[in-house]
């Protein structure tokens, strides 16, 4: 979807991506007995080790997060009867333009991005504004394992089991002001890190910004992630921290935050202002609003295969109606895409 072509819209479910023929069915059975076996773990074990998922990379995190591993809700939130996406999958088919307009391009580029040290400025209407650093952010929040559904605008998608705490905790703690009806993000900006940004092919203005309506901002499903798969967040899928709202296509889910800003009227965002005819602002998912090129009715469960594309019907609201539905109630979701 970067570039107006049909390589860079491989979200067509006819059509076959390498990465799809390069996931075998093992690995699928695989993930469905993970989901299974998880589920039947009781909790202190999950507490205990932080990592139920199979075949996760260990890594060195900070401090602060190895502190709040000890004490983490896990499954706060699940998918039911739905397996988890292989940390394999959901590590090494991403999209972080930032880093490329390939799927493989942030697992191949993002590993170089320093994360340490990293500060949050905050700003606009809010009583705390100011330059924080994570663990002061992160201070009183008790982390929380949000299993979520993540569906692309490019009709494939995902299960992963985030680790974060829910932005409405932040944003009481940050005390915005009467007047700041909308929140805005802004994803680091570091050409030298980022091969993606240097090269001349975007049409991305950088940085990336994404936001929200002070209400769905609130909203308790939506959450700040710092982390997946019982460790922390990769860096292709938005170290140190990023968004996930699980009711809107994935480009709301806004990566590497380095700005927070309450604000009074909406803000102008990266793929609305690139192409407004076809992501909106909103972006809620929807299977009955088309994309102008492709159909939203149906998605790609990654990972498939080619004799197995796992295709399956897109939920209103990706399947979180009974919770957001009403944030909506008297728009016409057909224009307010
Ligand atoms: N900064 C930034 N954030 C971003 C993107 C991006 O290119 N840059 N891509 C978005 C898109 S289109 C999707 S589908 C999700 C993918 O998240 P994942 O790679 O963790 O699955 O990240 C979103 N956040
Ligand atoms: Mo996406």
């Amino acid at each position: 979807m970067l570039i107006r072509n049909r390589r860079r819209s491989d979200c067509h479910e006819s059509e076959v991506t390498p990465e799809a023929l390069y996931l075998s069915r093992r690995r699928f059975v695989h993930g469905s007995l993970l989901a299974a076996g998880a589920a039947a773990l009781p909790s202190h074990t999950l507490a205990a080790s932080g990592s139920q998922y199979a075949d996760v990379d260990s890594v060195d995190a900070p401090e602060w997060f190895n502190a709040k591993l000890t004490d983490v809700r896990w499954q706060a939130v699940t998918v039911k009867g739905e397996a988890v996406t292989p940390y394999k999958d959901a590590t090494s088919y991403n999209n972080f333009y930032e880093f490329g307009p390939n799927k493989g391009d942030p697992a191949r580029y993002a590993p170089k991005m320093s994360t340490e040290p990293w500060a949050v400025v905050v700003d606009g209407e809010v009583s705390k504004p100011g330059r924080y650093v994570l663990d002061d952010l992160f201070s009183l929040a008790r982390l929380e394992e949000r299993i979520y559904r993540l569906r692309c605008v490019e009709a494939w998608s995902m299960v992963i089991p985030w680790l974060g705490f829910p932005l409405a905790d932040l944003i009481k703690r940050l005390d915005p002001t009467s007047h700041a009806k909308y929140i805005s993000f802004e994803t680091l900006s570091r050409p030298e890190e980022m091969p993606g940004m240097r090269a001349g092919f975007s049409l991305i203005d950088w940085p990336y910004v994404e936001g929200l309506r002070m209400d769905e901002a609130m909203h308790p499903l939506t959450v700040m992630a710092v982390g997946m798969y019982g460790r922390v967040l990769p860096n292709q899928n938005g170290a140190p921290l990023r968004l996930v709202v699980p009711w809107k296509y994935g480009f709301k889910s806004i990566k590497s935050i380095v700005r927070i800003s309450f604000l009074r009227s909406q803000p102008a965002t990266t793929w609305q202002t690139m192409a407004p005819q076809e992501y909106g602002f909103y972006a809620n998912v929807n299977p009955q609003v088309s994309h102008p090129r492709w159909s939203q009715a149906r998605e790609r469960r990654l990972p498939g295969s080619l004799f197995s594309p796992n295709v399956r019907d897109t939920l209103l609201f990706n399947g979180y109606a009974d919770d957001v539905a009403s944030l909506y109630a008297g728009m016409d979701l057909s224009k307010e895409y």
